[in-house]
């Protein structure tokens, strides 16, 4: 059985939160000073069992506010997970060989590779991202609640343990990037306006699998179980991949407005929906295209029994577009079974990952509706965990979204992913453009500007609770 009190919250549970808020941090000189600090901050992580504990609370008084007939009540909920870079694990002095190269190297290195744009400064690679992701990061605290409230409390605290903004402060703030959920029946939608967070993996032996949501070993998430190269202090840690990911709505919508999908007598706005719909592979409901291929199901959108339960076989034939493009966000990220018979039914469980994260930013401002045009900053802080980066997140950037080819042996080349696809270094073709949009064309290509913009990332490692107190902190 996993140690649930052991692992933090956000990985298996998640934190609960309407709003929550990543602070970045580097150590300062005296870093004995913030190792003994730290064992006062480590009472205040979430564990597993605390997320699970929260969730708990907060759905049984939802049920019975909903039986009372009144609106539930804001539960008081504080969640607080920390993880560190490879340059932060090193300042304290852990160098052990954590047996992950894309840790090892960081983000920033990273960058090219995953598609970032940028240019070449006296011969480097520098991505295009603010400047705060181009200096090296220690650690991040992640900090989740109820309101901002109760958020800035528990900021406070910790920054008063290690002594934040006075002369002897053991961290400096790099930057604070505050996410929240979006209003009303927004909430749990991204900002292109799409229920999210419905699709990770059940962790076996920790979840019960729900239809079509599919399994994984705890270690391909969680360091220390399925390896026996890590270190022992890595046990029950996960590497946490942060991504600081722009949207530019009002040209996402502008797109659809003007490509609507001319097929079966829909009316624009409804072709301009599909559209949007096979674009990601669900439409904005939740509902998957796959088991519903013309019109949104929001019922079926809802319900977790159903809206997973599906496969891209339909009908037992994995060579059509004809419900959903094989370069759909869900079905490059996630190509269920696409690849079970070219390499076997777990060719895709190693490269599972359970994404977290949140919103951030404004909605869309009616100026920025009427302009088309982005004003202000608005995207999802991209948060996943897995044990190894290289079959995770960065195998699901590089080798399947970016990759045109992929789902491999198609009549037609997929194209690129076109929510998060970016050209790889060495595609000679420097357009976005993916196949079979259109159901009925489905050699037809479609050209894609870019929506999501990568400003900012790095790649963390969340160590279990007993490792922070007895080998980080002093
Ligand atoms: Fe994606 N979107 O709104 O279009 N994603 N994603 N993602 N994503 C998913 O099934 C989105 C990003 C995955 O199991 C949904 O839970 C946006 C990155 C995976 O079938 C929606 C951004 C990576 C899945 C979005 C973004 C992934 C998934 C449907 C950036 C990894 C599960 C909701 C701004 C490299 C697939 C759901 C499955 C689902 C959107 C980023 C991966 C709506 C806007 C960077 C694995």
């Amino acid at each position: 059985p996993l140690d649930l009190d052991n692992i933090q919250g956000d990985i298996l549970v998640g934190l609960l939160k309407n709003t929550e808020t990543y602070y970045f941090f580097t150590i300062g000189d005296d870093v004995n000073a913030f190792r003994r600090q730290l064992s006062l901050v480590v009472p205040f992580v979430t564990s597993t069992t605390a997320a699970m504990s929260d969730r708990a609370t907060v759905a049984q008084s939802k049920k019975e506010a909903l039986a009372q007939g009144r609106k539930p009540p804001l539960i008081p909920v504080a969640g607080f997970n920390i993880a560190f870079s490879q340059p932060g694990l090193k300042k304290m002095g852990i160098v052990d060989d954590i047996g992950d190269d894309g840790f090892k190297k960081g983000q920033f290195a990273d960058s090219q590779d995953l598609g970032d744009k940028g240019s070449t400064v006296n011969g480097k690679f520098v991505p295009d991202w603010i400047p705060a992701f181009k200096h090296a990061i220690d650690g991040v605290m992640i900090l989740s609640g109820e309101t901002q409230l109760s958020v800035d409390k528990t900021l406070a605290q910790v920054k008063a343990i290690l002594r934040v903004g006075a002369h002897n402060a053991t961290i400096h703030e790099v930057i604070k990037i505050v996410g929240v959920v979006r209003p009303g029946d927004q909430r749990a939608h991204e900002h292109f306006g799409f229920l999210d967070g419905i699709s990770n993996p059940a962790v076996r032996g920790f979840d019960t699998e729900k239809p079509g949501q599919g399994q994984v070993d705890p270690g391909v998430i969680l360091l220390g179980h399925d390896d026996t190269s890590r270190p022992a202090w890595a046990k029950d840690g996960s590497f946490l991949a942060f991504r600081y990911l722009f949207q530019l709505v009002p040209e996402f919508n502008l797109f659809l407005k003007q490509n609507p999908l001319r097929i079966n007598n829909l009316t624009d706005e409804q072709g301009s929906e599909l559209l949007g719909a096979r674009l990601v592979g669900r439409w904005k409901s939740g509902a998957p295209v796959d088991l519903a291929p013309l019109a949104d199901d929001p019922e079926l959108g809802a319900d977790p029994m159903r809206n997973n339960n599906f496969s891209y076989s339909f009908p037992n034939d994995f060579s059509t577009q004809t419900r959903c493009p094989f370069a759909a966000h869900l079905r490059k990220t996630n190509p269920r079974n696409d690849l079970f018979q070219i390499a076997g039914p777990k060719s895709v469980e190693p490269h599972r990952i359970i994404r977290r994260g949140i919103q951030f930013g404004p909605e869309v401002t009616p100026l920025e509706a009427h302009d088309n045009r982005t004003h202000l900053g608005r995207g999802l802080l991209f948060v996943c965990y897995q044990s190894v980066l290289s079959a995770g997140f960065q195998f699901l950037q590089k080798s399947w979204s970016n990759n045109r080819p992929f789902p491999p042996q198609k009549p037609q080349e997929p194209g690129i992913d076109p929510i998060i696809g970016q050209i790889n270094p060495s595609d000679p073709n420097k357009v976005r453009s993916m196949s079979g949009t259109n159901p009925n064309l489905q050699d037809a290509t479609l050209d894609l500007p870019t929506w999501v913009v990568p400003r900012g990332g790095e790649y963390f490692f969340s160590p279990s609770i007993s490792t922070l107190r007895d080998t980080f902190a002093l």
